[in-house]
Protein backbone atom coordinates (compact mmCIF):
# COMPACT_ATOMS: atom_id res chain seq x y z
CA UNK A 1 0.00 0.00 0.00
CA UNK A 2 1.49 3.22 -0.80
CA UNK A 3 1.53 6.24 1.33
CA UNK A 4 0.10 9.09 -0.62
CA UNK A 5 0.00 11.76 2.02
CA UNK A 6 -2.85 13.39 3.15
CA UNK A 7 -3.33 15.87 0.54
CA UNK A 8 -3.77 13.20 -2.10
CA UNK A 9 -5.40 10.61 0.20
CA UNK A 10 -8.05 13.76 0.16
CA UNK A 11 -8.93 13.28 -4.06
CA UNK A 12 -12.11 12.71 -4.35
CA UNK A 13 -13.85 10.45 -7.00
CA UNK A 14 -16.07 13.39 -9.00
CA UNK A 15 -19.17 12.89 -10.54
CA UNK A 16 -19.20 12.12 -14.08
CA UNK A 17 -19.19 15.28 -16.21
CA UNK A 18 -20.09 15.53 -20.20
CA UNK A 19 -17.55 15.59 -22.56
CA UNK A 20 -17.81 19.70 -22.70
CA UNK A 21 -17.83 20.06 -18.70
CA UNK A 22 -15.05 17.35 -18.63
CA UNK A 23 -12.31 19.62 -20.91
CA UNK A 24 -13.98 23.13 -19.91
CA UNK A 25 -10.61 23.43 -17.46
CA UNK A 26 -8.48 22.41 -19.98
CA UNK A 27 -9.77 24.82 -22.75
CA UNK A 28 -10.06 27.85 -20.46
CA UNK A 29 -6.01 26.82 -18.98
CA UNK A 30 -4.46 27.62 -22.41
CA UNK A 31 -1.13 27.28 -20.79
CA UNK A 32 0.96 24.45 -19.66
CA UNK A 33 4.08 23.34 -19.27
CA UNK A 34 5.68 20.28 -20.39
CA UNK A 35 8.42 18.86 -18.35
CA UNK A 36 10.84 15.94 -19.76
CA UNK A 37 12.91 14.47 -17.05
CA UNK A 38 14.29 11.18 -16.66
CA UNK A 39 17.97 9.21 -16.59
CA UNK A 40 18.67 10.91 -19.97
CA UNK A 41 19.08 14.22 -18.18
CA UNK A 42 21.88 12.97 -16.56
CA UNK A 43 23.51 12.19 -19.64
CA UNK A 44 22.25 15.26 -21.29
CA UNK A 45 23.07 14.19 -24.92
CA UNK A 46 26.51 13.94 -25.20
CA UNK A 47 28.96 10.55 -25.18
CA UNK A 48 32.10 11.05 -24.93
CA UNK A 49 32.69 13.15 -28.32
CA UNK A 50 29.79 11.92 -29.45
CA UNK A 51 26.38 14.52 -29.61
CA UNK A 52 22.97 13.20 -29.81
CA UNK A 53 20.93 14.96 -33.05
CA UNK A 54 17.54 16.31 -32.19
CA UNK A 55 16.39 15.53 -28.68
CA UNK A 56 18.85 14.36 -25.92
CA UNK A 57 15.53 12.19 -24.38
CA UNK A 58 16.48 10.07 -27.24
CA UNK A 59 20.40 9.67 -25.95
CA UNK A 60 19.76 5.75 -25.31
CA UNK A 61 18.60 5.00 -29.03
CA UNK A 62 20.84 8.02 -30.75
CA UNK A 63 24.29 7.42 -28.99
CA UNK A 64 23.64 3.57 -29.23
CA UNK A 65 23.56 2.58 -25.72
CA UNK A 66 22.78 -1.06 -25.31
CA UNK A 67 20.20 -1.68 -22.18
CA UNK A 68 22.76 -2.77 -19.90
CA UNK A 69 24.79 0.09 -20.50
CA UNK A 70 22.21 2.51 -20.34
CA UNK A 71 20.96 0.85 -16.72
CA UNK A 72 23.42 2.42 -14.97
CA UNK A 73 22.20 5.93 -15.64
CA UNK A 74 18.87 5.12 -13.67
CA UNK A 75 21.06 3.32 -11.33
CA UNK A 76 22.75 6.79 -10.57
CA UNK A 77 19.66 8.87 -10.76
CA UNK A 78 20.00 11.30 -7.57
CA UNK A 79 18.62 14.98 -8.79
CA UNK A 80 19.03 16.61 -4.81
CA UNK A 81 17.73 19.69 -6.01
CA UNK A 82 14.39 18.79 -6.89
CA UNK A 83 12.36 20.47 -5.24
CA UNK A 84 8.66 19.90 -6.23
CA UNK A 85 7.07 23.08 -4.92
CA UNK A 86 9.72 25.33 -6.48
CA UNK A 87 8.88 23.73 -9.97
CA UNK A 88 5.31 24.47 -9.43
CA UNK A 89 5.86 27.75 -8.46
CA UNK A 90 7.73 28.73 -11.49
CA UNK A 91 4.96 27.21 -13.68
CA UNK A 92 2.10 29.51 -12.12
CA UNK A 93 4.41 32.51 -12.04
CA UNK A 94 4.69 32.12 -15.80
CA UNK A 95 0.99 32.16 -16.37
CA UNK A 96 0.82 27.99 -16.60
CA UNK A 97 -2.30 26.52 -15.31
CA UNK A 98 -1.41 22.86 -15.78
CA UNK A 99 2.05 20.68 -15.64
CA UNK A 100 2.12 17.37 -17.91
CA UNK A 101 5.55 15.82 -16.52
CA UNK A 102 7.55 12.34 -18.22
CA UNK A 103 6.25 9.85 -15.89
CA UNK A 104 8.27 7.50 -18.01
CA UNK A 105 10.00 8.03 -21.37
CA UNK A 106 10.92 5.98 -23.94
CA UNK A 107 13.91 4.73 -21.92
CA UNK A 108 11.14 2.82 -19.85
CA UNK A 109 12.47 4.15 -16.37
CA UNK A 110 9.47 5.40 -14.05
CA UNK A 111 9.97 8.02 -11.97
CA UNK A 112 7.35 6.74 -9.81
CA UNK A 113 6.93 4.39 -6.93
CA UNK A 114 5.75 1.34 -9.57
CA UNK A 115 5.12 -2.05 -8.31
CA UNK A 116 4.59 -3.18 -11.95
CA UNK A 117 8.53 -2.61 -12.09
CA UNK A 118 11.52 -2.15 -10.54
CA UNK A 119 12.75 -0.37 -13.09
CA UNK A 120 11.76 2.86 -11.33
CA UNK A 121 12.59 5.88 -9.08
CA UNK A 122 12.14 3.49 -5.43
CA UNK A 123 14.31 0.08 -6.32
CA UNK A 124 17.12 1.34 -9.47
CA UNK A 125 17.77 4.61 -8.33
CA UNK A 126 19.32 5.94 -5.38
CA UNK A 127 16.96 8.99 -4.94
CA UNK A 128 14.43 6.81 -3.65
CA UNK A 129 11.24 9.27 -3.60
CA UNK A 130 8.56 9.40 -5.39
CA UNK A 131 8.80 12.29 -7.82
CA UNK A 132 5.08 11.76 -9.16
CA UNK A 133 3.77 11.97 -6.01
CA UNK A 134 5.94 15.33 -4.70
CA UNK A 135 4.88 16.69 -7.67
CA UNK A 136 0.74 15.82 -7.35
CA UNK A 137 1.07 17.47 -4.12
CA UNK A 138 2.90 20.59 -4.52
CA UNK A 139 0.50 21.22 -8.15
CA UNK A 140 -2.48 19.96 -5.71
CA UNK A 141 -1.63 22.79 -2.75
CA UNK A 142 -0.99 25.58 -5.62
CA UNK A 143 -3.94 25.24 -7.64
CA UNK A 144 -2.29 23.63 -10.19
CA UNK A 145 -3.92 20.60 -12.49
CA UNK A 146 -1.51 17.42 -12.09
CA UNK A 147 -1.04 16.04 -15.52
CA UNK A 148 1.24 12.64 -16.40
CA UNK A 149 3.09 12.00 -20.09
CA UNK A 150 3.44 8.22 -20.97
CA UNK A 151 5.22 6.06 -23.23
CA UNK A 152 3.90 3.24 -24.88
CA UNK A 153 7.40 3.00 -26.70
CA UNK A 154 9.89 1.49 -24.06
CA UNK A 155 13.25 0.71 -24.97
CA UNK A 156 13.87 -1.07 -22.13
CA UNK A 157 11.63 -3.81 -21.47
CA UNK A 158 12.29 -6.63 -23.37
CA UNK A 159 8.99 -7.72 -24.63
CA UNK A 160 8.27 -3.88 -25.90
CA UNK A 161 11.96 -2.60 -27.71
CA UNK A 162 11.79 -6.12 -29.86
CA UNK A 163 15.59 -6.19 -29.54
CA UNK A 164 14.64 -9.87 -29.29
CA UNK A 165 13.63 -9.94 -33.14
CA UNK A 166 16.39 -10.77 -36.07
CA UNK A 167 16.79 -7.29 -37.99
CA UNK A 168 15.17 -5.15 -35.16
CA UNK A 169 16.54 -2.29 -33.28
CA UNK A 170 14.94 0.56 -31.56
CA UNK A 171 14.51 3.09 -34.29
CA UNK A 172 12.92 0.40 -36.13
CA UNK A 173 9.81 0.74 -33.97
CA UNK A 174 7.77 2.12 -36.99
CA UNK A 175 8.21 -0.37 -39.72
CA UNK A 176 5.46 -1.92 -40.12
CA UNK A 177 6.98 -5.55 -41.46
CA UNK A 178 8.56 -5.77 -37.97
CA UNK A 179 6.32 -6.94 -35.99
CA UNK A 180 7.36 -8.03 -31.94
CA UNK A 181 4.67 -10.73 -30.92
CA UNK A 182 5.29 -10.04 -27.24
CA UNK A 183 4.09 -6.23 -27.62
CA UNK A 184 0.73 -7.41 -26.60
CA UNK A 185 2.14 -9.23 -23.32
CA UNK A 186 4.20 -5.76 -21.99
CA UNK A 187 0.88 -3.93 -23.20
CA UNK A 188 -1.64 -6.09 -20.81
CA UNK A 189 1.03 -7.06 -18.00
CA UNK A 190 2.93 -3.76 -17.75
CA UNK A 191 1.90 -1.00 -19.25
CA UNK A 192 -1.87 -0.85 -18.40
CA UNK A 193 -1.22 -1.69 -15.19
CA UNK A 194 1.44 1.04 -14.49
CA UNK A 195 -1.14 3.76 -16.38
CA UNK A 196 -3.52 1.91 -13.60
CA UNK A 197 -1.20 3.19 -10.81
CA UNK A 198 -0.91 6.74 -12.09
CA UNK A 199 -4.44 6.92 -12.44
CA UNK A 200 -5.48 5.04 -8.87
CA UNK A 201 -2.67 6.63 -6.50
CA UNK A 202 -1.81 10.28 -6.91
CA UNK A 203 -5.15 12.00 -6.83
CA UNK A 204 -7.26 13.39 -10.03
CA UNK A 205 -4.94 13.17 -12.82
CA UNK A 206 -5.74 16.20 -15.28
CA UNK A 207 -4.55 14.74 -18.53
CA UNK A 208 -3.21 11.35 -19.61
CA UNK A 209 -0.67 12.59 -22.30
CA UNK A 210 0.56 9.29 -24.42
CA UNK A 211 3.58 9.14 -26.89
CA UNK A 212 4.94 6.32 -29.13
CA UNK A 213 1.86 5.66 -30.75
CA UNK A 214 3.18 5.37 -33.66
CA UNK A 215 5.11 1.91 -33.33
CA UNK A 216 3.45 -1.02 -35.58
CA UNK A 217 3.43 -3.45 -32.38
CA UNK A 218 0.93 -0.88 -30.95
CA UNK A 219 -2.78 -1.36 -32.26
CA UNK A 220 -5.93 0.48 -32.20
CA UNK A 221 -7.78 -1.95 -30.09
CA UNK A 222 -5.25 -1.37 -27.68
CA UNK A 223 -5.83 2.45 -27.96
CA UNK A 224 -9.28 2.38 -27.70
CA UNK A 225 -9.43 -0.24 -24.48
CA UNK A 226 -6.82 1.77 -22.97
CA UNK A 227 -8.87 4.88 -23.21
CA UNK A 228 -11.78 3.30 -21.74
CA UNK A 229 -10.03 1.42 -19.18
CA UNK A 230 -8.37 5.25 -18.01
CA UNK A 231 -11.92 6.87 -17.98
CA UNK A 232 -13.21 3.76 -16.19
CA UNK A 233 -11.15 4.88 -13.16
CA UNK A 234 -10.85 8.54 -13.45
CA UNK A 235 -14.10 10.11 -15.09
CA UNK A 236 -13.48 13.29 -15.68
CA UNK A 237 -9.53 12.67 -17.09
CA UNK A 238 -8.73 14.27 -20.50
CA UNK A 239 -6.52 12.22 -22.83
CA UNK A 240 -4.78 13.22 -25.86
CA UNK A 241 -5.35 11.47 -29.44
CA UNK A 242 -1.78 9.62 -28.62
CA UNK A 243 -3.27 7.03 -27.24
CA UNK A 244 -4.72 5.71 -30.28
CA UNK A 245 -3.32 5.43 -34.04
CA UNK A 246 -5.78 8.96 -35.47
CA UNK A 247 -2.94 11.48 -35.41
CA UNK A 248 -1.12 12.27 -38.38
CA UNK A 249 2.73 12.44 -38.50
CA UNK A 250 3.83 15.95 -36.32
CA UNK A 251 0.83 17.93 -36.85
CA UNK A 252 -1.09 15.64 -34.66
CA UNK A 253 -4.79 15.95 -35.63
CA UNK A 254 -7.20 12.97 -35.79
CA UNK A 255 -7.87 13.14 -39.22
CA UNK A 256 -11.17 11.04 -38.81
CA UNK A 257 -13.37 12.24 -36.30
CA UNK A 258 -14.35 9.72 -34.20
CA UNK A 259 -12.79 7.20 -35.12
CA UNK A 260 -10.02 7.05 -33.00
CA UNK A 261 -10.28 7.26 -29.30
CA UNK A 262 -8.66 10.98 -27.82
CA UNK A 263 -10.11 14.35 -26.69
CA UNK A 264 -7.46 16.50 -27.89
CA UNK A 265 -5.09 16.64 -31.02
CA UNK A 266 -1.01 17.45 -30.41
CA UNK A 267 0.52 19.70 -33.06
CA UNK A 268 4.61 19.38 -32.35
CA UNK A 269 7.02 21.71 -32.90
CA UNK A 270 4.36 23.56 -35.09
CA UNK A 271 1.44 25.91 -35.25
CA UNK A 272 -1.24 24.88 -38.02
CA UNK A 273 -2.23 27.93 -39.76
CA UNK A 274 -5.84 28.89 -39.47
CA UNK A 275 -8.27 27.94 -36.55
CA UNK A 276 -9.22 24.29 -36.35
CA UNK A 277 -12.81 23.22 -35.46
CA UNK A 278 -11.69 20.40 -32.70
CA UNK A 279 -9.76 20.74 -29.53
CA UNK A 280 -5.95 20.81 -30.17
CA UNK A 281 -2.35 21.74 -28.21
CA UNK A 282 0.34 22.63 -29.74
CA UNK A 283 3.39 21.37 -27.60
CA UNK A 284 7.02 22.54 -28.04
CA UNK A 285 10.70 23.11 -26.69
CA UNK A 286 12.16 26.61 -26.08
CA UNK A 287 15.55 25.53 -27.68
CA UNK A 288 15.40 22.15 -29.81
CA UNK A 289 15.23 19.80 -27.52
CA UNK A 290 12.86 17.86 -25.02
CA UNK A 291 15.48 16.53 -22.47
CA UNK A 292 18.76 18.46 -20.88
CA UNK A 293 21.01 19.52 -23.32
CA UNK A 294 23.54 21.94 -22.37
CA UNK A 295 25.08 21.76 -26.02
CA UNK A 296 21.94 23.09 -27.58
CA UNK A 297 21.80 26.88 -27.37
CA UNK A 298 18.84 27.45 -29.69
CA UNK A 299 16.89 29.29 -27.69
CA UNK A 300 13.47 31.24 -28.84
CA UNK A 301 13.18 34.67 -28.07
CA UNK A 302 10.88 35.65 -25.27
CA UNK A 303 9.48 37.59 -27.42
CA UNK A 304 8.98 34.85 -30.00
CA UNK A 305 7.46 32.43 -27.43
CA UNK A 306 5.04 35.07 -26.21
CA UNK A 307 3.41 35.51 -29.60
CA UNK A 308 3.22 31.75 -30.27
CA UNK A 309 1.26 31.69 -26.98
CA UNK A 310 -0.83 34.21 -28.85
CA UNK A 311 -1.17 33.02 -31.81
CA UNK A 312 -2.07 29.07 -30.60
CA UNK A 313 -4.95 31.38 -28.35
CA UNK A 314 -6.04 33.01 -31.39
CA UNK A 315 -6.50 29.81 -33.18
CA UNK A 316 -8.37 28.51 -30.59
CA UNK A 317 -5.91 25.80 -28.80
CA UNK A 318 -3.36 25.33 -26.08
CA UNK A 319 0.24 25.69 -25.58
CA UNK A 320 2.23 23.49 -24.02
CA UNK A 321 5.61 24.60 -23.22
CA UNK A 322 8.27 22.18 -22.24
CA UNK A 323 11.07 22.18 -19.40
CA UNK A 324 14.40 19.93 -19.58
CA UNK A 325 15.52 19.91 -15.85
CA UNK A 326 19.40 18.61 -15.57
CA UNK A 327 20.47 15.71 -13.41
CA UNK A 328 20.55 17.41 -10.33
CA UNK A 329 16.53 18.46 -10.57
CA UNK A 330 17.35 22.29 -12.09
CA UNK A 331 15.71 24.27 -14.56
CA UNK A 332 18.14 25.22 -17.27
CA UNK A 333 18.82 29.06 -16.56
CA UNK A 334 17.58 30.20 -20.29
CA UNK A 335 14.57 28.54 -19.04
CA UNK A 336 13.52 30.16 -15.94
CA UNK A 337 14.66 33.97 -17.19
CA UNK A 338 11.43 33.15 -20.22
CA UNK A 339 9.27 31.73 -17.82
CA UNK A 340 9.74 34.80 -16.07
CA UNK A 341 8.95 37.07 -18.92
CA UNK A 342 6.30 35.30 -20.25
CA UNK A 343 4.83 35.36 -16.44
CA UNK A 344 5.25 39.57 -16.35
CA UNK A 345 3.36 39.16 -19.67
CA UNK A 346 0.43 36.88 -18.58
CA UNK A 347 0.21 39.30 -15.83
CA UNK A 348 -0.44 42.29 -16.82
CA UNK A 349 -2.53 40.04 -20.20
CA UNK A 350 -4.21 37.45 -18.98
CA UNK A 351 -7.32 38.55 -19.16
CA UNK A 352 -7.17 38.57 -23.43
CA UNK A 353 -5.97 34.47 -23.29
CA UNK A 354 -7.46 32.66 -20.28
CA UNK A 355 -10.56 31.37 -21.76
CA UNK A 356 -10.83 33.53 -24.29
CA UNK A 357 -10.99 31.68 -28.06
CA UNK A 358 -10.54 32.08 -31.81
CA UNK A 359 -12.44 35.02 -32.97
CA UNK A 360 -14.37 34.61 -36.46
CA UNK A 361 -11.68 37.58 -38.24
CA UNK A 362 -8.96 36.66 -40.40
CA UNK A 363 -5.63 37.70 -38.82
CA UNK A 364 -4.54 40.86 -39.46
CA UNK A 365 -0.87 41.97 -40.55
CA UNK A 366 -0.19 43.40 -37.40
CA UNK A 367 -0.93 40.79 -34.85
CA UNK A 368 -3.59 38.38 -33.50
CA UNK A 369 -7.59 38.62 -31.77
CA UNK A 370 -8.54 36.24 -29.28
CA UNK A 371 -12.53 37.30 -28.09
CA UNK A 372 -14.32 36.19 -24.85
CA UNK A 373 -17.88 37.30 -23.79
CA UNK A 374 -18.01 40.28 -26.03
CA UNK A 375 -14.92 41.52 -26.45
CA UNK A 376 -12.12 41.39 -29.23
CA UNK A 377 -8.84 41.74 -27.58
CA UNK A 378 -6.40 42.72 -30.56
CA UNK A 379 -2.55 41.79 -30.13
CA UNK A 380 -0.30 43.69 -31.61
CA UNK A 381 3.07 42.64 -32.66
CA UNK A 382 3.76 45.66 -34.75
CA UNK A 383 3.05 48.62 -33.22
CA UNK A 384 1.70 51.15 -36.06
CA UNK A 385 4.21 54.04 -36.41
CA UNK A 386 1.13 56.70 -37.43
CA UNK A 387 -0.75 55.95 -34.06
CA UNK A 388 -3.38 54.43 -36.52
CA UNK A 389 -4.23 50.66 -35.64
CA UNK A 390 -6.13 49.37 -38.46
CA UNK A 391 -8.60 45.98 -37.88
CA UNK A 392 -11.72 44.74 -39.46
CA UNK A 393 -14.41 46.95 -40.23
CA UNK A 394 -17.33 44.21 -39.24
CA UNK A 395 -16.13 44.74 -35.61
CA UNK A 396 -18.43 47.02 -33.71
CA UNK A 397 -16.93 49.16 -30.96
CA UNK A 398 -18.99 50.21 -27.82
CA UNK A 399 -15.59 51.27 -26.26
CA UNK A 400 -11.52 50.83 -26.96
CA UNK A 401 -9.29 50.80 -24.52
CA UNK A 402 -6.01 49.41 -23.67
CA UNK A 403 -5.62 46.04 -22.21
CA UNK A 404 -3.18 47.96 -19.41
CA UNK A 405 -4.70 51.44 -19.25
CA UNK A 406 -8.50 50.73 -18.92
CA UNK A 407 -9.53 54.27 -18.30
CA UNK A 408 -7.97 56.19 -21.25
CA UNK A 409 -10.57 55.33 -24.08
CA UNK A 410 -9.35 55.51 -27.74
CA UNK A 411 -11.06 56.96 -30.39
CA UNK A 412 -12.43 54.68 -32.98
CA UNK A 413 -13.62 55.44 -36.65
CA UNK A 414 -15.49 52.99 -38.73
CA UNK A 415 -14.58 53.55 -43.04
CA UNK A 416 -15.82 51.82 -45.43
CA UNK A 417 -12.94 49.71 -45.98
CA UNK A 418 -11.30 49.76 -42.07
CA UNK A 419 -12.09 50.63 -38.26
CA UNK A 420 -9.26 52.78 -37.60
CA UNK A 421 -7.85 52.91 -33.55
CA UNK A 422 -6.01 55.60 -32.62
CA UNK A 423 -3.52 54.21 -30.24
CA UNK A 424 -0.61 56.21 -28.64
CA UNK A 425 2.65 56.33 -30.33
CA UNK A 426 4.42 54.35 -27.70
CA UNK A 427 3.49 50.66 -27.60
CA UNK A 428 2.60 49.60 -24.11
CA UNK A 429 4.52 46.91 -24.04
CA UNK A 430 7.53 45.94 -25.26
CA UNK A 431 6.66 42.55 -26.51
CA UNK A 432 2.46 42.03 -27.65
CA UNK A 433 0.39 45.19 -26.79
CA UNK A 434 -3.10 44.30 -26.23
CA UNK A 435 -5.59 46.67 -27.07
CA UNK A 436 -9.00 45.72 -25.59
CA UNK A 437 -12.67 46.11 -27.49
CA UNK A 438 -15.66 46.02 -26.28
CA UNK A 439 -18.28 45.33 -28.93
CA UNK A 440 -21.34 47.21 -29.19
CA UNK A 441 -24.30 44.91 -29.04
O1 LIG B 1 9.87 11.02 -29.30
C1 LIG B 1 9.14 11.93 -28.55
C2 LIG B 1 9.98 13.07 -28.05
O2 LIG B 1 11.06 12.61 -27.35
C3 LIG B 1 9.11 13.98 -27.18
O3 LIG B 1 8.68 13.31 -26.03
C4 LIG B 1 7.92 14.48 -27.95
C5 LIG B 1 6.95 15.32 -27.18
O4 LIG B 1 5.77 15.48 -27.87
N1 LIG B 1 7.17 13.35 -28.52
C6 LIG B 1 7.91 12.39 -29.25
C7 LIG B 1 7.70 12.25 -30.64
O5 LIG B 1 6.44 12.53 -31.11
Amino acid sequence: MLNMGPVLAQASSKKKLSDDERMEWWRDSKFGMFIHWGAYSIIGGERGSKIAGGGAEWAMDKLDYTIEEYEKYPEMFNPQLFDADAWVTMAKNAGMKYIVLTSKHHEGFALWDSKVSDYDIMDTAPFKRDIVKELAEACKKQGIKFCLYYSIVDWHHPQAQGNLYPNYNISQHDDPSVVNPEFPKYYENYMKPQVGELLKNYGDIGVVWFDGDWISDYTTEMGKDLYKYIRDIQPNTIVNNRVDKGRTGMDGMNNKPGQFAGDFGTPEQEIPDTGIDSDWEACMTMNGTWGYKPDDVNWKSSEDLIEKLVDIVSKGGNFLLNIGPDGYGRFPAQSIRRLDAMGQWTKKNGEAIYGATASPYEKPKWGRYTQKDGVIYAHVFEWPKDGLLKLNKDIKVKKATLLTDPNTELNALTTSRELLIDVPQLAPDTTVSVVKIELAK
